[in-house]
């Protein structure tokens, strides 16, 4: 595979590819590196590459021809792929890596001062990459990050040994800890630094068992956007616990919740929350669906209405649903429920449209809150409350609060039903 640099500092390109695998991936023919500079394609006396912007501002923009002409003479015939790198670039994924290794060649051009003439990337760029968000002085270090990264996917240039295919099957999980010799490292602050035992078991499915588990666990940690995006295999659910959403469960809370004063009440049931809650709740998957009431005849209510609805031969589907309902006088009860039924105490979560209710406990966006829960094997309990929201009472009982939804207008008054849904679908939607 053939890379092909166009930069008015070349000098900053071939040292950086001299040693190490790229380095010997090219003495040994597999890739090349050229580099072409476009103040070689000037015409003028003072072979100037940059002039001043039109329509004023700071600093100079690379002037078009030397550029156009450097990048015609790099590309060749046939026409090679043709590569800006720039911020305003697409992101340079592995993905989009593998896909470039797969071409014969490759042009990186490569911008200086304040960017290149706009009708440059018109005429004669094929895509533009960005390496992260942030501002190089050019785009030189930029190519030698695409070179580096997909050089390693050209046949040849990594040994036998080192694997890529270890790399797709840890494909969007971070990897790994890695350690070697010695066993023991001493630490100046306290006792030494052990290498994990199982690493010198010697059983091989029990070692790849665990680092398995700990690209997971790093990847929730560390990343919770990747891991919002991350699929267990098979192996993964058999030793993962259930899927989250699975352990989930929905308490529609009638008390203890404030009015608009912010005194105490218990509200009254709505036969819509029942129903909708119920079919939300279904459609994420969710275990079940807690109507919590300290009023009893309020929770015959609501067993009554889920019950039409069970027996209701028509409305088969909407059974389903209603059949995750259960009911409860208050939270300690739905947490003593969800006791018995997972073996495990549950996490309790509560929604607030309020930035100011519950400051103790910690604040989690959903995928924060997925990432740190998924590998616990508890069962979740968010709590929704009616009426003006859930009351203070409830501190001791909840460890997360989700941020309220915003919208976009300073009124913010979703039905409880519409905020369910919403959060159902930021935590479980694909
Ligand atoms: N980030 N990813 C990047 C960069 C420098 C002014 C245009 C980046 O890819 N390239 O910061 N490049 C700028 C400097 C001209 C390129």
């Amino acid at each position: 595979m053939k890379f092909t640099v166009v930069t008015i500092l070349p000098e900053l390109i071939e040292p950086a590819l001299a040693a190490g695998v790229v380095g010997r991936a090219r003495e040994a023919g597999v890739i090349a590196v050229a580099t072409v500079n476009p103040r070689d394609f000037t015409t003028d006396r003072h072979r100037s590459v940059d002039d001043t912007p039109y329509g004023g501002g700071p600093g100079m923009v690379m002037k078009p021809e030397p550029l156009l002409a450097a990048i015609a003479a790099a590309a060749g015939e046939p026409r090679a792929h043709r590569i800006l790198l720039t911020p305003a670039g697409a992101p340079l994924t592995q993905a989009r890596v593998r896909e470039l290794a797969a071409l014969p060649e490759v042009v990186l051009v490569c911008g200086r001062y304040e960017g290149i003439d706009e009708r440059v990337i018109e005429l004669a760029i094929d895509e533009q990459l960005s390496i992260g968000d942030y501002v190089l002085s050019g785009g030189e270090l930029a190519a030698l990050v695409v070179i580096d990264a997909v050089a390693r996917f050209v046949p040849g240039v990594l040994g036998e040994a080192s694997s890529l295919d270890d790399e797709s099957h840890s494909a969007g999980l971070l990897e790994y800890p890695q350690y070697t010799r010695p066993l023991r490292l001493a630490d100046p602050a306290g006792p030494d630094r052990a290498v994990p035992e199982i690493l010198t078991s010697g059983n091989h499915a029990a070692i790849a068992a665990w680092r398995r588990r700990q690209a997971i666990e790093r990847t929730a940690q560390r990343r919770p956007d990747l891991f919002a995006r991350f699929a267990p295999t098979a192996a993964d659910r058999k030793a993962l616990p259930p899927a989250l959403h699975a352990r989930t469960h929905l308490a529609l809370v009638h008390h203890p919740v404030v009015d608009r004063t912010g005194a105490v009440i218990t509200t009254a049931l709505t036969n819509f929350d029942i129903h909708d809650l119920a079919r939300s709740s279904l459609t994420y998957g969710l275990a079940g669906y807690h109507i919590v009431t300290p009023i009893a005849s309020q929770r015959d209510k609501a067993e009554h209405i889920a019950k039409l609805w069970i027996d209701d031969a028509q409305g088969e589907h909407r059974a389903r649903a209603l059949a995750l309902v259960r009911t409860a006088d208050s939270v300690d009860t739905v947490m003593a429920n969800l006791t018995e039924q997972h073996g495990l105490a549950p996490l309790v979560v509560a929604t607030s449209a309020r930035h100011e209710s519950f400051p103790a406990a910690a604040r989690r966006s959903p995928a924060e809150l997925v990432a740190e829960v998924s590998l616990n094997p508890a069962p979740l309990l968010l709590l929704l409350g009616t009426g003006w929201g859930l009351a203070d009472a409830l501190i001791p009982s909840v460890s997360r609060v989700l941020a309220p939804i915003e919208g976009t207008s300073d009124w913010n008054h979703l039905s409880v039903r519409s905020a369910g849904a919403i959060l159902l679908d930021r935590l479980f939607g694909r």
